[in-house]
C-alpha cells in the first residue's frame, strides 16, 4: 500500500518552531474541519472505521501514537512521532489509532464536514464496500 507522509517545513529560529499549513498548498484539499484528540485513556485504541469519501491528514502535534491503515488487502502501521509529520489517509481505508503516549495530541485536518453517513463502522461492510468498487 502506498503511504503518503508529508514532512512539513518548520519555520524555526532561536525562539523555537512554527509550522503553517495552507489548504491546497501544504494540504492537498480544502480544509473543511479540524479536530483533535487528547487526554487519551492509556491503552485504548480509537478509530475502527473507514470513510466513503473523507480524506484527512493526521498530525501528532505533541507526543506520539501509531496509526494502522488497512485497505482490505494490506495493513501498514505508521509511527506519528514528530509534529512536522503528516499522514495522508484517503477514503476507503480502515484505520485505527493506538499506542498514544502520555499527553499525546493527535490533530486531524479533514476534507469534509462531519457526517455520520460517511462512516463505515463494520469491517465486513467495509470489505463489501471496497469489493463492490
Ligand atoms: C477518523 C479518526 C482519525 C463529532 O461530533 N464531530 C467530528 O468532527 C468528529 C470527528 C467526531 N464527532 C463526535 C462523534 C462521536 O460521538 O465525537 C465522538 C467521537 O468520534 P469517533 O468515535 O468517531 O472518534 P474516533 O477517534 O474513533 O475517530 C476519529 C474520526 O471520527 C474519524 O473520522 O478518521 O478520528
Amino acid at each position: 500500500m502506498e503511504i503518503k507522509i508529508f514532512n512539513f517545513e518548520p519555520h524555526g529560529d532561536s525562539r523555537g518552531q512554527l509550522i503553517a499549513l495552507e489548504e491546497n498548498k501544504d494540504i492537498p484539499f480544502d480544509i473543511k474541519r479540524v479536530y483533535y484528540m487528547y487526554d487519551t485513556t492509556p491503552g485504548v485504541a480509537r478509530g475502527h472505521h473507514a470513510h466513503k469519501h473523507l480524506e484527512q491528514i493526521l498530525i501528532c502535534v505533541h507526543g506520539q501514537c501509531k496509526i494502522k491503515l488497512d485497505n482490505g488487502h494490506e495493513i501498514e502501521v505508521v509511527d506519528l512521532n514528530q509534529p512536522n509529520k503528516g499522514l495522508y489517509v484517503a477514503n476507503n481505508i480502515w484505520r485505527e489509532m493506538f499506542d498514544f503516549s502520555d499527553g499525546a495530541v493527535l490533530m486531524v485536518l479533514a476534507s469534509e464536514y462531519y457526517s455520520e453517513d460517511d462512516y463505515i463502522r463494520n469491517y465486513d461492510e467495509f470489505l463489501k464496500f471496497i469489493g463492490g468498487k
